[in-house]
């Protein structure tokens, strides 16, 4: 359909619109989904985005500024009679461009897409919000041929209302979606995972009542267990509206009025809390009433603090028996996007043992962290501050903060994430530090209550390893990356290493291991044999186990991945092969070294 395109140059907005505050906990709201089917166009030159002088369309003045358009290039004016959306091919939404179509594979750049569909808004609605749970790495969304808004970075979600553009038949949604790497981006240009682009997390819209509930945070207070604290906050409300939070098998039932923002806070003590743990990760229904809707969630209540080298869950100190995972389904070798993706990752997990997984490197979806609270997994949570970020850069900054709040405001009641983790593997300078610490302070003024970490890296002196990244001054947990017997280091001598680290808190190895093909074997000084990386695992893990204050690990990584860093013909061919698992699902040896492990570091913290 040529009319898409068209639409868009004549109606859009002259500016950049923004998306609107998240609506979070958008599973228990009355949604109707745009998953499926949609027309894409594959548009390298963003030829419907950019005219001929290479200005965007949708920013050109509006049609009546005549001095503009009494200059104007005759060229400008021209359809765009090359496109028809409706005789394009099509991709499935939620999911990744690179696995669905071989030419699309190495694709980085613009696809549009889009999508049409009729709309009955349901008698109860007075507002209706279009909801995209990621889309990498920048998106602009136009309903009706109206500029919705812009959003920038690929793992987190966003919102626009569209209540007066939606109509009851032929309403198209168009999403310009570009995943070109670039410098000041969050990611930057390189990193070692496979850039999957496209609309990769579910696509909704939302229906709420003029006056809703938008957002709350319902947690037990800091350094409480007896006390549950946190806020309401109503889209649209006058002051003194009725808000009713109730936790029935806690006996809760609190009436609230709304202050003159439409919001609620409130503390409420109670003494018969079950604490949320691995071993019993009891969630508590809770509703929110207010005149207009019923919101329910399912809340876990626990603390998590440190207190010198130790983590203490409920108060009780405990081991992170973790695994790092992509946010990929290796047997179909694609982005992970749904439940059951999530299942077959964190079944495993259990299967090893854990009680802990690291989702690696930016936010992962909704349906994992939820299962985790289901499941009983405590989690890492981080954005993709990865490697050499662009840390002088005022805009990479502030977009790594809006990641951050991003990620924060749609799992902050997700009693399985314990850690927001601020970077990975960042090279220490002056910016890289005042980089990281105005994300923690932005972190500390979302969320109190969780642990702050990075993945910082360690350095070789005179036979010692030492960790004294400054940064580590600001963490609650000092974790770092370590690959002794893969990229350099002595297996036989690992288990004596010699340790420096300069924080007395607790220490978490967030990453180690090394590449093995499964199915190839041969002695354990072969490299990329499975018996190689049992042996690195087996002396890894008694290094370990000896390094002070030492309070959890989590393995690089639970499957191969796609990266396309990783070339090595019949061994590597695209995968990164360090994973316990491999991308047909079958475990190598390596898996049960580590299962091994945590069976009996369990014993150890009873
Ligand atoms: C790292 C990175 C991780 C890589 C891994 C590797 O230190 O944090 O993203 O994939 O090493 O395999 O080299």
């Amino acid at each position: 359909m040529l009319k898409s395109f068209i639409i868009i140059l004549l109606f859009s907005l002259p500016f950049i619109v923004l998306p609107q505050d998240l609506i979070t906990n958008t599973t228990n709201r009355n949604t109707t989904t745009l998953n499926g089917t949609w027309n894409y166009i594959v548009d390298p030159y963003e030829t419907g985005y950019y005219n001929y002088r290479y200005q965007p369309y949708d920013q050109l003045p509006e049609k009546n500024n005549s001095a503009f358009y009494n200059n104007y290039h005759a060229k400008d004016k021209l359809e765009l009679v090359e496109y028809d959306f409706d005789k394009s091919p099509t991709l499935t939404v939620p999911g990744d461009w690179n696995s669905q179509h071989d030419k699309l594979f190495y694709y980085e750049g613009t696809i549009w897409y889009k999508r049409s569909f009729d709309y009955q808004v349901s008698k109860m609605s007075n507002r209706q919000f279009v909801y995209f749970g990621a889309v990498n790495y920048k998106a602009e969304v136009y309903l009706n041929g109206i500029k919705l808004g812009t959003h920038e970075g690929g793992f987190t979600p966003f919102n626009f209302e569209i209540t007066s553009i939606l109509k009851e038949k032929d309403n198209y949604l168009v999403v310009k979606v570009d995943n070109k790497r670039f410098k000041e981006a969050i990611p930057t240009i390189n990193t070692d995972w496979w850039n999957y682009g496209g609309i990769t997390r579910d696509v909704k819209i939302i229906e709420e009542p003029s006056t809703f509930i938008q957002d709350y945070s319902i947690q037990l207070e800091k350094n409480s267990n007896k006390t549950i604290k946190g806020y309401i906050s109503l889209n649209n409300a006058k002051a003194d509206e009725n808000v009713n939070l109730t936790i029935p098998e806690l006996d809760i039932n609190t009436s609230l009025k709304t202050d003159g923002n439409g919001n609620v806070q409130f503390e409420i003590p109670s003494k018969k809390i079950q604490y949320w743990s691995p071993e019993f990760p009891k969630l508590y229904d809770v509703f929110i009433k207010t005149g207009y809707q019923t919101l329910k969630d399912e809340i876990g209540f626990r603390t998590i603090e440190t207190m010198g080298p130790d983590i203490l869950l409920n108060g009780k100190s405990i081991f992170l028996r973790g695994i790092c995972i992509h946010e990929e389904n290796a047997m179909r070798g694609a982005r992970a996007y749904n439940d059951a993706d999530a299942l077959v990752a964190l079944n495993w997990a259990k299967e090893l043992g854990c009680n802990y997984v690291r989702l690696a490197h930016y936010p992962h979806n909704e349906h994992i962290v939820k299962l985790a609270d289901k499941m009983g997994l405590m989690v890492w949570e981080e954005i993709p501050v990865y490697w050499t970020v662009d840390f002088t850069n005022e805009k990479s900054l502030a977009n790594a903060k809006n990641q951050l709040s991003e990620a924060i405001a749609r799992d902050k009641n997700r009693a399985s994430i314990i850690i927001w983790s601020m970077a990975n593997e960042t090279p220490p300078s002056d910016p890289r530090n005042t980089f990281l610490k105005a994300l923690i302070n932005h972190t500390k003024s979302m969320d109190e209550t969780r642990l702050i970490s990075a993945a910082l890296e360690k350095h070789y002196k005179d036979g010692v390893n030492i960790v004294d990244d400054e940064i580590g001054n600001y963490l609650d947990i000092v974790a770092f990356n370590q690959y002794t017997g893969w990229y350099g280091g002595s297996l036989e001598e690992a288990p004596n290493a010699k340790w420096d680290i300069k924080f007395n808190k607790p220490v978490v190895i967030s990453e180690f291991g090394g590449g093995a093909l499964q199915g190839l074997h041969g002695t354990t000084k072969e490299r990329w044999t499975e018996e190689y990386q049992e042996y690195l695992y087996e002396q890894n893990l008694k290094m370990i186990e000896k390094i002070p204050n030492i309070r959890g690990t989590s393995p690089w990584i639970l499957n191969d991945f796609r990266s396309p860093k990783r070339v090595l013909p019949n061994i590597q061919d695209g995968w990164n092969r360090k994973g316990l698992i491999s991308n047909h699902g079958i475990k190598k040896k390596a898996f049960f070294t580590v299962k091994d492990f945590y069976k009996k570091i369990k014993l150890q913290y009873k």
